[in-house]
């Protein structure tokens, strides 16, 4: 690979690109093959991902960190960025089953995804992302800029024209969408949460029908299990299916759902056995924008992620056909509780996205402010807060990036995952989520009054960071699932 992603250490430290870098698995651990890494089954690569990078994310422009400086990175991102591609990330499956550590560290392909991201990020999303916000109104632009970048489908397999990248590419795709804007990066999100249903558990024909225009962000997805009693009892919702001949007649209203108004595939659970209950008695449709009986109810204006489309679905005798339900009648809560297990890592990278984001302008800030004589970040009030937030920040991501790597190399199909996985995916989205909680809170409190006004983006940061505690399971949930997996 001509650019290899120990370019900017190489320069920072003075070594030769011909050289080993000085950092390059020296750490205490003997080194084994890379779970991530080319060789080893579930890798992208090794799952027959070998198209070049450019090739799969076309619009990207690849960064090349020898050649030129990037005005867009400050030296203190580059340092950050020294930290993360210096780090050797340390998994062990051995909670997972397989009774072994394993090491690993992001591929060269992750890391130029990442730098490629990031760049989109900072000059195509972050300019109108106070616009945006102000107006709370959906914007096509941004959609199509993702699709037009291939990141509408990172996560998606590779057979039906996704990216075949894995969860934790998808989790750093949606992580630096979300450094600039979280509205943004909940729509590769989104998208992940809408199709893992029929990722899950669809047959083939489900999959070769719905899964390309869902790869390519043609066809948007969305999913639909909250209703108006709650979200957090999945046993406990009302909506219901009965089965008319060859169809399934669906009554019910969903509330709350993330590109309801917008989606084109939207999955859906709904009880067809009332007798039996939620857990045995429920399934899960496909269900279409068109379908006679469905329509969009009321938009939601929210505190936070405005832009983002959240409605409330209506569905009045909708009619679906009988070939749309996934699995088999009976599966639905199955089905919704293992997507949520994969989904819940994608909430937590737009969590610490936005956590990165607030601490990054809260260190610049702090860099430059001048008080009583002194950059304020020279006050142990401000330093101390800053290193808080930073070590949250960087304990969050090596959790979410280790929940994802293991979650990449489970099955996508209807088999159970380990309690041990499932506690994991629980643990990174309430960790990430209560970092960014915290460390938006304390970025305002570092810009003083002008973290209060709109004029600077850590209240908006503050305002988003809010619903990664609540949605895709509030964090009280998290907590019962991981107390429940002890
Ligand atoms: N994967 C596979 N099976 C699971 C599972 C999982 N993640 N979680 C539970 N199950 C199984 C259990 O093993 C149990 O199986 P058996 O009946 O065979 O014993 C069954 O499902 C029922 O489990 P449990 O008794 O734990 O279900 P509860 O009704 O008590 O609900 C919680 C469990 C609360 C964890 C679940 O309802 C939940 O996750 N709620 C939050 C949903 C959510 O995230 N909503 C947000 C809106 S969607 S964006």
């Amino acid at each position: 690979m001509p650019r290899h992603s120990w370019g900017l250490s190489m320069r920072t430290h003075g070594v030769r690109p011909s050289e080993k870098p000085p950092f390059a698995h020296t750490g205490t651990h003997p080194v084994r093959p890379s779970p991530l890494g080319p060789h080893l089954p579930g890798s992208a690569i090794a799952r027959g991902v070998d198209r070049p990078l450019e090739a799969r994310y076309p619009g990207l422009q690849p960064f090349d960190f020898f050649s030129q400086k990037c005005s867009l990175i400050s030296p203190q991102e580059e340092e950050f960025h020294l930290s993360e591609m210096t780090g050797l990330f340390v998994a062990s499956n051995a909670d997972a089953g397989e009774g072994k550590d394993m090491q690993y560290d992001l591929t060269d392909e992750q890391k130029m995804l990442r730098d490629m991201v990031r760049r989109l990020a900072k000059e195509k999303i972050e300019p109108g992302a106070r616009e945006r916000d102000e107006k709370g109104e959906w914007d096509w632009n941004v959609v199509n800029l993702l699709r037009e970048n291939g990141l509408m489908g990172v996560d998606f397999p590779e057979k039906y024209g996704g990216g075949g990248a894995g969860l934790l590419a998808f989790c750093i795709v949606v992580e630096e969408l979300s450094r600039v804007e979280a509205a943004t990066g909940l729509v590769p999100a989104d998208q992940e949460l809408g199709a893992l249903p029929i990722m899950l558990a669809a047959n083939e024909e489900q999959k070769a029908k719905y899964l390309p225009k869902l790869s390519t962000g043609e066809h948007l997805a969305a999913f639909a299990l909250t209703e108006s009693i709650g979200g957090s009892d999945v046993a406990g919702l009302k909506t219901k299916a009965v089965r008319k001949g060859d169809e399934y007649i669906i009554n019910g209203v969903k509330t709350f759902i993330t590109n309801g108004g917008v989606a084109d595939v939207i999955t859906v659970y709904a009880l067809t056995d009332p007798s039996k209950g939620g857990h045995r008695g429920a399934s899960v449709f496909i269900v279409e924008k068109g379908f006679p009986g469905f329509k969009v109810g009321k938009k939601e204006d929210k505190m936070g992620i405005r832009w983002s489309d959240t409605s409330e679905l209506i569905f009045e005798d909708c009619r679906v056909p009988a070939e749309n339900l996934l699995g088999e009648e009976g599966m639905g809560f199955h089905i919704m509780m293992k997507t949520l297990d994969f989904s819940r890592p994608g909430v937590a990278a737009q969590a610490l996205g936005i956590a990165q984001g607030a601490l990054d302008y809260a260190v610049a800030y702090a860099k430059e402010r001048v008080a009583f004589g002194q950059p304020i970040i020279k006050f142990q009030g401000i330093a101390f807060k800053l290193a808080d937030m930073a070590i949250a920040v960087e304990a969050s991501r090596h959790l979410l990036y280790k929940t994802a790597a293991l979650l990449q190399e489970q099955p996508k199909d209807m088999s159970k995952l380990p309690p041990e996985l499932i506690r994991m995916s629980s643990m990174s989205k309430v960790m990430c989520g209560d970092t960014a909680m915290h460390v938006t809170v304390e970025a305002v409190q570092v810009l003083g009054g002008y973290g209060y006004i709109k004029e600077y983006p850590v209240e908006r940061y503050m305002r988003d960071a809010k619903i990664t505690q609540i949605y895709e399971g509030t964090q009280e949930i998290q907590r019962l699932v991981i107390a429940n997996t002890l």
